[in-house]
């Protein structure tokens, strides 16, 4: 096969020029921005998974066309790694770096990375490419396609699914099979299975009642959560809404009910103490809320659902009696009180690292059993070789029938989590799965300890990359002297705790403040809100109470 790297300019030239001059970054979850923006990206990288394709022996690269919780106007892509993993970081400075080079460049910048790479440019190549539902989406898609179709690689296109459907397919596609079937049907029949076995014929159990809304963000999970439910034998009762008919995204979703701590727009106030649960754009977080008998709304985050799964896992690692390490992986956004309660109460060691999937998963792969989440609901187990190899060798062959017993389910509910990656679907079956054999309702899930009153905010600033950080992003570095004020007044609240830090998705410094009383946090985070747009370059007006 030759490949004539002229076509890589030329299809660049002629259908997708790069019009923006200004530098883009891969961020937390790779590029992200206006949808009428993100063409050219598109294209290159198309270009840049065919070539990581090679370099990988010809192992299926992912790319996903989404731009996850960001608004309906924004679009944007995230690539996967062969074992399922988010783009190695060295990769994502050569994807910074394709992304910037001028088009004139472009041909003789894709010659040198093919030499520096050590690239075979013969070897075979697979991309699979799926997106969200967009309006934009579709048409992005194709520039995906066109650059692997420039450099003469094998693409396959599996329309609208969520990321971490995507995230499987890769994983079985490159484990021929031994994951699962690398097809949508292969990734419902595997959940489903594992769910409904898990589950038994009593679905009601205590207080868990079996009755779920959900609020599908008005984006893909609620097209995948349909389709869950037409293959499910009435295991779970489901109710979805904001299934399309509105804005992706807006007044609804994961990101929403976190951040504005409400319940979403769209969703009928249902009968208190119900179980709700929220999914993003493209299906990569959850959240569980319940409004109780005084109107009263409450958030169980991915924090909660960390410690729930921590905790359950633990008891079975127990009652298969065996010993296997178990950790549990944080970012700074974790709320204080979860990380007492997993340190004190359930006795578990936990990290913390910076925002985003790719430091999480990476760090939870220290463990035989590492259970990681951030606190916005997106995370999910991964088991090394040797713990899925012990809980076998019990369900196989141990004499005790209440080890032999525990281990079964154990291995089914390794079946039932994804580990590629964090699974909004996966993650909640898994804690219905938890809730249902506990007999617990929300209330009691919410007992289990009581959370620091925190908010998050946004502010702008003209230049977001002059806030840098340390310490898994729990110190400012820069710009010098805001980390000493933020100090200062942090030193002023109860279980005061605060810190910055510049999103990697989105076009703005994030505050976080967290504090004894709900009060206390909210004027915390408007202090150091303040201190940023005085200290940071701050746009528009202050941030005001
Ligand atoms: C992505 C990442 C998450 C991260 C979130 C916010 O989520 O996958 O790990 O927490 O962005 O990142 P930032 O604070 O840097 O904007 P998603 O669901 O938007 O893909």
């Amino acid at each position: 096969m030759s490949v004539n790297l002229r076509t890589v300019y030329a299809f660049a030239r002629e259908m997708y020029p790069k019009r923006v001059n200004k530098d883009i970054q891969y961020g937390t979850a790779g590029f992200r921005g206006k949808a009428e923006d993100l063409d050219y990206v598109m294209y290159r990288m198309g270009l840049l998974a065919t070539l990581r394709s090679r370099q990988t022996n010809g192992q299926v690269i992912g790319v996903m066309i989404t731009a996850s919780h960001n608004p309906e106007p924004d679009n944007g892509v995230k690539l996967i790694d062969p074992k399922g993993e988010m783009l190695e970081p060295r990769w994502e400075k050569l994807a910074t770096d394709l992304v910037n080079v001028s088009d004139s460049e472009l041909e003789a910048h894709v010659t040198k990375l093919i030499a520096d790479e050590n690239i075979s440019i013969t070897q075979s190549s697979h991309v699979f490419v799926g997106m969200d539902n967009r309006y934009h989406s579709p048409r992005l898609l194709k520039a995906v396609a066109d650059g692997v179709i420039a450099l003469k690689g094998c693409v396959k296109e599996f329309g609208i699914l969520t990321t971490p459907m995507l995230h499987y397919l890769v994983v079985c596609a490159n484990t021929r099979c031994a994951y699962g079937m690398p097809t949508e049907e292969g990734y419902y029949k595997k959940l489903i299975t594992a769910f409904e076995d898990l589950r038994g014929d009593t679905l009601d159990n205590g207080n868990y009642k079996n009755l779920l809304l959900f609020d599908g963000a008005n984006g893909v999970g609620a097209r995948k959560m349909l389709q869950f439910l037409k293959r499910m034998k009435n295991s779970l009762n489901v109710n979805v809404f904001n299934s399309g008919q509105g804005k992706i995204n807006h007044e609804c979703g994961a990101d929403y009910v976190k951040v504005q701590q409400c319940a979403p727009s769209g969703m009928p106030i249902a009968e208190p103490n119900t179980r709700c649960v929220s999914v993003d754009g493209d299906a990569d977080r959850v959240m569980y809320f319940f409004t109780d008998e005084n109107g009263v709304f409450h958030l169980l985050d991915g924090d909660r659902i960390a410690t729930l799964i921590a905790g359950y896992l633990m008891d079975m690692v127990k009652e298969c009696g065996i010993e296997l390490n178990l950790g549990l992986v944080q970012t700074a956004y974790a709320n204080g009180a979860s990380t007492n309660y997993i340190v004190n109460e359930l006795q578990i060691p936990v990290s913390c690292v910076p925002t985003g999937v790719k430091h999480l998963h990476h760090k939870a792969l220290d463990y035989d059993i590492g259970v990681y989440f951030e606190a916005n609901g997106h995370g999910t187990i991964v088991f090394s070789e040797k713990a899925k190899q012990e809980i076998k060798d019990v369900a196989e062959n141990s004499e005790n029938n209440q080890h032999k017993a525990s281990a079964s389910r154990f291995l089914k509910i390794i079946d039932l989590i994804n580990e590629t990656v964090g699974d909004a679907i996966s993650d909640m079956l898994l804690v219905e799965t938890i809730l249902q054999a506990k007999g617990w309702d929300l209330k009691q899930w919410l007992a289990t300890y009581t959370d620091l009153p925190n908010l998050q905010l946004k502010v702008k600033v003209q230049d977001r990359n002059v806030i840098t950080t340390t310490d898994a992003e729990r110190v400012c570095v820069t710009p010098n002297g805001l980390q000493d004020e933020i100090n200062k007044v942090v030193a002023n609240y109860k279980k005061g705790r605060s810190f910055v830090r510049p999103s990697g998705t989105e076009d703005v410094v994030r505050v976080y403040a967290e504090a004894a009383t709900k009060d206390e946090a909210d004027r915390l985070a408007y202090e150091v809100g303040v201190l940023v747009h005085k200290m940071a370059g701050g746009v528009g007006p202050e941030p005001v109470q």
